[in-house]
Order: structure tokens, then sequence, then C-alpha cells
């Protein structure tokens, strides 16, 4: 026979985190990894009295929001390390500060991304159907995509401009920035310190960034490279602003461990 649970308990269990809090809560959330206070605190997540004003002392680094339009930021995290953000549904400001920063549009979990995301990186805007909403992305270096037809731009991101990067710049200034497509047949476009990802894959992928193809198209471009593989990764294509005079391609190839 169940047990009856009062209400008082269900509230609490909902309260406990700010990521799960997020799941129920009624009305957007206000998580701050940075908002530091009495005791050591780290942060502070708020809301309405379904989520109430959580505090927590470190160890938070990921941030799961809730259905409505929050604000999410993060800290100035150390090299080497990344804070993740996930705004769900809601038109949500995530600023990840300091540190390389990802927001995550991927149904790792229990998500509900129902249609691909178009990001435009350096104007930090990224905008989906009901399930993604239109995001506003400031300090953001890194994104996962969704399992569908994504489109990741990174052209003229540089650590300055609307949304600036902080984890590095290369000798051509633009700044070091990662997309990782998940499913679906994603469109890239690299600023020339651009990593693509597929560390999440569920088979091998095969990479060839000196793959031209004039019959595949982007606004102006032309495909660059593109990579194949299993239904985890599809078929990504990889292009290059027709304007470059530059001969390098817009992906980094240098390793890094963030
Ligand atoms: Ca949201
Ligand atoms: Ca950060
Ligand atoms: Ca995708």
């Amino acid at each position: 026979m169940a047990l009856p649970v009062h209400p008082k308990m269900a509230l609490s269990c909902a309260t406990v985190a700010p990521l799960s809090a997020a799941r129920v809560a009624a009305i957007a959330v206000t998580v701050d990894l940075a908002a530091s206070g009495p005791s050591g605190q780290t942060g502070t997540a708020t809301g309405d009295t379904s989520v109430g004003t959580d505090r927590f002392f470190g160890g938070v680094t990921s941030v799961r929001g809730s259905g409505f339009d929050d604000s999410l930021s993060g800290s100035n995290n150390a090299a080497n390390t990344a804070e993740q953000f996930n705004g769900g549904a809601g038109n949500d400001t995530i600023d990840g500060r300091g540190g390389f920063d990802r927001v995550q549009y991927s149904s790792f979990v229990d998500d509900t991304t129902t249609g691909g995301v178009t990001v435009s990186l350096a104007a930090g805007t990224a905008t989906g159907d009901a399930s993604v909403g239109t995001d506003t992305l400031r300090s953001v270096e890194a994104v996962r995509g969704s399992n569908f037809a994504d489109i990741y731009d990174a052209r003229n991101f540089t650590a300055s401009g609307t949304n600036a990067g902080s984890a590095g710049v290369n000798a051509n200034g633009a700044a070091f920035n990662e997309f990782e497509g998940m499913s679906g047949n994603d469109t890239i476009v690299g600023n020339g310190n651009t990593r693509i990802s597929y560390q999440n894959a569920t088979g091998g992928v095969t990479v060839n960034l000196s793959s031209p193809d004039a019959s595949q198209t982007y606004l102006t471009l032309t495909q660059t490279g593109i990579t194949t593989g299993d239904s985890s990764v599809g078929t990504d294509r990889i292009y290059r602003s027709s304007s470059r005079t530059s001969k390098r391609s817009p992906l980094s190839a240098t390793p890094t461990t963030r």
C-alpha cells in the first residue's frame, strides 16, 4: 500500500536543489553561481513559492532552468573547467561570465527539446521552437545542440562584442568556441577557432575538413567540410565565409581539455 505523501514533504523535496526544482517551478527562476554570501555561500537560486530561495555552498557547475523565462548566470570558472546551462523552454538569458561556458539543447536525460536550434554566437542568440524559445547568450563559448538539425554560426565571434568569448583567442582575434551537434544533420560555420565535438557519439565519426561541395550551400556559403557518423551524429556540413581570404580551416585542430 502506498504511503500518503504530506504536501509539505512534497514541496520540500521539490525545492532541495535548483536543478530539480526548476522542473516543477511555476514561474521563472534566477540562478546566480557567483552570488557569494555569509557562511561561505557561493550562489543562489530564487523563484516563486515553488522554488523559494535556495543557497548553495560550492560544487554547483550545471544548471537546468524552468519552462519559463529564466535568468541563469555563471561564475568565473577556472581554465579547463566548464559550466553548463540548460534553459529549457522559455526565453532565457544565460550569462556564463568568465571561463568556458556551455549551453545545452540536447535531450540527454528527460529534456523535451522537440526541434532544431539556430545559434548566432557573435550576436548571442539561440532560437528554436516552443521547447527552446529565444535565448540570449552572454559570455557563452560552447553549444551542445539538439537531436535535430541545428545551425551553428560562429562567424565574427571574438573576445568583444555582444556575446564575448572568455576562453582565449587566436592570433587573428577569433575567440575559442565549441559546437557539439549531437543527432541530426547540423550546419556549422566556424570562426577560425572553432572546435567541433563528437564526444557523445555512440560510434566512430569520419571528419573531413577539406571536402568542398559546391552543391551544398548555407546562405551564400558553400560546403568546405563534412562529418558523417551513426544516428547519434548524422551528416554535419561545415561552411566557411566566401569572403575569407585565408586558406585556414574555420575549425581548430588544436586539442584542448575543456
Ligand atoms: Ca527556461
Ligand atoms: Ca563561467
Ligand atoms: Ca543536432
